[in-house]
């Protein structure tokens, strides 16, 4: 649990061609929020950075199929996700987006610099051209058999079967997006960034510095990447959506939407030390600043070879201490996917879901796909929230809440001792879930979160308060119940990366103030005997069969035959 370290802690970007879904908050969102709250706790300086990302050929293919102009379709979804991300307790330092202007201007600066010290190949090559909509096919705009698996539908710069990294040129019988006719070829001139020069410095930084380091599943990737050898990427596009490229011979070709987007943590970055007062150098390029992607895996290589490559050529920036990627959450046995519509949109939920994002956080996150995939099921959820959050965690709280009214009217017992043995036992779970928290293991965290509340349940079990009471040994129930109450308030204190809302209610039913885990003293006494708690109410509520079965045939209804 160290202290005073600076953190820059980003998420990946999202489109702004639709609102997000499970998948994205339990892969880049919320993984990142319980990171950067935890490290918050422990007395460190974090800026935890995320803003829309707004360029790409998909926000235009959007901005068409809706007939609707870019800027509506950007302006629409980056307040959806911004809200919705607020909804959830995600507590970015900044969100930006990159259509700002700061943005731009960054991107531009960036280029420059990379341009100027030579470190572009410019390549004049044929690519795939729509005549009857005189433009090029980039990216999205074409799709077509992938050459590696034969799967019909890949597009232009990616495979979604079978995961490949694709140019349009490589797709077999491509057809145009626009106008679903065959494309031709046509010379164009773009700038690339020779991949290759930076293999020996990425070799040495990740495979030789990482391993053991980095999750199994990230370093795995790399790895292959690496061995297969890395060619150059065009970072140009033949667009009339994205950031111009900066130079007089460059008419009418934007940005590589991976080019700029990455830079968007850089910007967002400055923005926020604008309105803050603060320096975004001492974020972006004091080396024991420490730097740490969250996003899905497949943007491993973007955040671990494209970005760190540029990041390098530039030479005054950190590189990523750690990315810890998560791979792919399922729902229901089949992979989400946006365009079938096999997901559970966020918006959504909270609507059919009042004031239960906790809920979700937690079984998200006690199921997170940290090192495979994993199945989100509705049964799963309720289950999960019922049987846990309900039955164990929330259980204490309200049991010991009802005593303390009972037996007490409120107030913390004057009881002067608390019950050493108990005490140590719960402390002992601040340094099992920080300790898993360092280690990126959100799982293990919240199982010993769940664990503690067990442990409380256990404790009153086992010492009967009740039956004490009647029998009239009061020193005793004030004993038990005063040390419950610190169980309580260790509670609300260490739940609050996970489930912040909840945590927080449950501070204010007991009346404290949230406490730096950095601060917290093995002696416990975080409350104060004498003291009056608020009124409780049942912080969990159940989830019925009925509410899961009309989630599950609404997604059921997507199902195309
Ligand atoms: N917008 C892609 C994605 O959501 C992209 C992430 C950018 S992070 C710099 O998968
Ligand atoms: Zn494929």
């Amino acid at each position: 649990m160290e202290k005073n370290q600076r953190f820059t802690i980003t998420s990946a970007l999202p489109y702004t061609n639709g609102p997000i879904h499970i998948g994205h908050l339990a892969g880049a969102y919320l993984p990142a929020d319980i990171y950067a709250r935890y490290k918050r706790l422990c007395e460190n300086d974090v800026a935890f950075i995320c803003g829309s990302d707004e360029h790409g050929v998909a926000i235009s293919i959007k901005a068409r199929q809706e007939g609707t102009s870019v800027k509506s379709i950007i302006d629409k979804y980056h307040n959806l996700i911004k809200e919705t991300f607020e909804q959830f307790g995600i507590s970015f330092d900044n969100y930006s987006r990159t259509s700002n202007l700061i943005h731009h201007e960054t991107s531009k600066k960036f280029f420059k610099k990379l341009d100027q010290d030579n470190c572009f190949e410019i390549k004049t090559t044929q690519q795939l051209y729509d005549k009857s909509e005189n433009q090029f096919l980039a990216d999205r705009y074409v799709m077509g058999e992938c050459p590696k698996c034969d799967h019909e539908n890949a597009y232009g710069d990616q495979c979604e079967n079978c995961g490949a990294t694709l140019s349009p040129n490589d797709l077999i019988n491509p057809k145009s997006k626009l106008s679903g006719s065959k494309p031709v070829l046509k010379e164009t001139k773009h700038w690339y960034l020779p991949l290759g020069n930076y293999e020996k410095f990425l070799t040495k930084w990740i495979l030789e510095g990482k391993r053991g380091i980095w999750k199994p599943n990230v370093y795995g990737q790399v790895k292959s990447w690496l061995e297969q050898g890395l060619e150059s990427r065009a970072i140009s596009r033949d667009l009339d959506w994205g950031i111009p490229i900066p130079r007089d011979d460059a008419k009418g070709k934007v940005m590589y939407v991976w080019f700029d987007a990455p830079i968007g943590y850089i910007s967002s970055t400055k923005e926020w030390a604008e309105k803050e007062n603060k320096n975004w150098e001492d974020y972006w390029k004091k080396p024991d600043t420490k730097l740490i992607h969250f996003i899905g895996k497949d943007n491993i290589v973007f955040h671990c070879i494209i970005f760190p490559s540029i990041l390098k050529a530039h030479g005054e920036f950190i590189l990523p201490e750690n990315v810890p990627a998560n791979e792919f959450l399922n729902l229901e046995g089949r992979k989400i996917s946006t365009s079938n519509n096999w997901a559970i949109w966020l918006d959504e939920y909270l609507k059919d879901f009042k004031n239960m994002q906790d809920s979700l956080r937690y079984t998200l996150t006690v199921n997170s796909p940290e090192n495979k995939d994993n199945d989100f099921t509705w049964k799963d959820f309720q289950s999960r929230n019922n049987n846990e959050l309900v039955a164990i965690f929330g259980n204490f709280i309200n049991r010991v809440f009802v005593l303390t009214e009972k037996y007490f009217d409120n107030i913390i017992p004057k009881y002067d001792e608390l019950d050493s043995n108990q005490i140590i036992k719960i402390y002992d779970y601040v340094s099992l879930i920080s300790g898993s928290l360092d280690k990126f293991k959100f799982r293990d965290a919240v199982n010993h979160l769940i664990d503690l509340a067990r442990t409380g349940n256990k404790y009153l079990a086992d010492k009967e308060p009740w039956k004490r009471h009647k029998e009239n040994n009061i020193k005793e129930v004030e004993q038990i119940i005063y040390t419950s109450l610190e169980t309580c308030a260790l509670l609300s204190i260490l739940s609050e990366p996970f489930i912040p809302s909840s945590a927080k209610k449950i501070r204010d039913i007991l009346d404290i103030n949230l406490v730096n885990w950095t601060r917290l003293k093995s002696s416990g006494k975080i409350i104060q005997p004498g003291h009056k708690i608020k009124k409780s109410y049942l912080i969990f509520r159940k989830i019925e069969d009925d509410e899961v079965e009309k989630q599950l045939k609404k997604l059921n209804s997507n199902i195309k035959s």
